[in-house]
């Protein structure tokens, strides 16, 4: 077949030596000028691909039979949506992993914790001594996975909404959907179609598989009433017949599987009451695929978390930081500030994606003592937070982080979780981490 990959990023790269060792016919388009990314197209020069950069060119279509986008191109990019009116199939490199895996998958949506959830049950299953391989949204593409041996017994991956977004057939053993608040409208639309999206990891799951639910989500009942696979759900504020939920000191977990187990809350060492949600839907997927509990409580007692997501990042005077730069959208925001009783100092702002920053109002109110809006984003949220708590608009991330330090006072928490993209200064979210460890350091 004649396939053009759109995006020469990680993703790009690694379909098209995937598609080119299949024998396809590789086109691939990228609109960055070839001198911004020299790097990606030098890992290609070993394979006979046709390069287009600097731009998407419509033309091109007539040759192709297939096309592969990378997650970050947008459903309404014009190319893309030229394919679709021409009958071009479309498919995300997902969906082209999943066709050509040959081992059960355990995958991860949802709007935050996506990334703690796949982390925590790579440790769970290693301290089992099950072998997987861990991949998707996290960093490395499920795609170079299916290009080898697939000696594992279970695929974990962290999946996107950008990556459910061009799936037909994906339908993974486990399907784990933890919750979803409003993200990447800019990508999506609407928070509506951002959902939906969210819910194919569910469509064509059968019988045998297994969906794992937030019972707290209130369009969980509804969607579990469409799912055909066996549906067990997790909840920190009600008791469950059949599902894992926090019961005073202890997660209680009904599985007609598994059992009747507990499993101490103080098992988990890292903050956060979404961070106990996290530890639940890992407890059910593991559990289900044969790790011994003994095994749940040594992984998860001795996991310290994931790089940039509410990470200690020193201090100074008796002022604690916090990297959250992880945090790029409201929901990520709200759950960090449950984690402190307060006084905060918030740096919020960024690059917007369509946030709804006003449903932060409550939590601001009662817990931050200063907010200090930075970046493309800081006028916006101003206009919406500003008078909230005691506030000031800065241009950037040092600017922030600096005022942060000299306004704060022994007791303090100084928080980076900033709700927003973090491309108007950044490469990425962890240079935009790392950034702020420097300057706390
Ligand atoms: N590009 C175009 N046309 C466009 C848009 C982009 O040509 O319309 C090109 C860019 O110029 C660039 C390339 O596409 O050269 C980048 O592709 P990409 O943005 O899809 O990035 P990849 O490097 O392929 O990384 C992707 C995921 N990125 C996104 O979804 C934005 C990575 O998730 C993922 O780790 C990687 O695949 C491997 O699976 C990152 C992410 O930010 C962590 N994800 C979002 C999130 O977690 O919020 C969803």
């Amino acid at each position: 077949m004649r396939v053009l990959v759109v995006g020469l990023g990680k993703t790009g790269v690694s379909t098209a030596r995937f598609l080119a060792e299949k024998g396809a016919d590789v086109f691939i388009t990228d609109e960055k000028p070839a001198s911004e990314i020299e790097d990606a197209v030098c890992a290609l020069s070993d394979l006979r691909v046709n390069l287009q950069t600097g731009g998407h060119r419509p033309e091109i279509l007539s040759q192709i039979d297939l096309i592969v986008p990378s997650p970050g191109v947008p459903p309404f990019n014009g190319l893309l949506s030229e394919a679709v009116k021409r009958g071009i199939p479309v498919l995300s490199e997902v969906e082209l992993a999943f066709r050509f895996l040959k081992i059960p998958m355990i995958a991860v949506t949802g709007t935050n914790g996506k990334t703690t959830t796949t982390t925590i049950l790579r440790e769970i299953f290693e301290k089992a001594g099950k072998k997987i391989f861990v991949g998707g949204n996290i960093g490395n593409p499920l795609i170079d996975y299916v290009n080898g041996e697939q000696k594992d017994e279970y695929v974990v991956a962290e999946i996107s909404s950008f990556q459910l977004q061009w799936t037909s057939s994906f339908s993974p053993f486990i399907s784990i959907l933890l919750n979803t608040t409003r993200d990447h409208l800019n990508y999506h639309g609407t928070f509506e179609e951002y959902r939906s999206v969210k819910e194919r990891i569910f469509k064509n799951q059968g019988k045998e598989d297994i969906a794992i639910l937030n019972a707290d989500d209130p369009l969980s009942l509804p969607l579990s009433e469409r799912i055909r696979a066996d549906v067990i759900r997790f909840s920190s504020s009600q008791k469950l017949d059949r599902g894992i939920f926090v019961d005073g000191g202890v997660l209680r977990y009904r599985d007609p599987k598994v059992g009747d187990e507990e499993y101490p809350i103080r098992m988990i060492n890292i903050q956060g009451a979404h961070n106990v949600e996290n530890v639940m839907a890992a407890v059910i997927a593991s559990r289900r695929c044969g790790c011994p509990s003994s095994d749940i409580i040594a992984a998860v007692e001795n996991f310290k978390g994931v790089p940039h997501r509410i990470e200690y990042a020193g201090q100074k005077g008796g002022v604690d930081f916090y990297d959250d730069s992880k945090a790029t959208n409201v929901g990520a925001v709200a759950s960090a500030l449950l984690t402190f009783p307060g006084p905060i100092i918030l740096l919020l702002g960024g690059l917007d994606k369509g946030g709804d920053f006003k449903i932060l109002a409550g939590l601001i109110r009662a817990r931050v003592k200063k907010l200090v809006l930075f970046g493309e984003a800081g006028r916006m949220i101003n206009s919406l937070l500003g008078g909230v708590a005691p506030t000031t608009l800065v241009s950037s991330l040092r600017e922030a982080t600096l005022y942060a330090c000299e306004h704060s006072s022994s007791g303090d928490v100084v928080l980076l979780s900033p709700g927003c993209a973090s491309f108007d200064e950044f490469e990425n979210y962890e240079e935009r981490g790392r950034f702020f460890r420097e300057i706390v350091e």
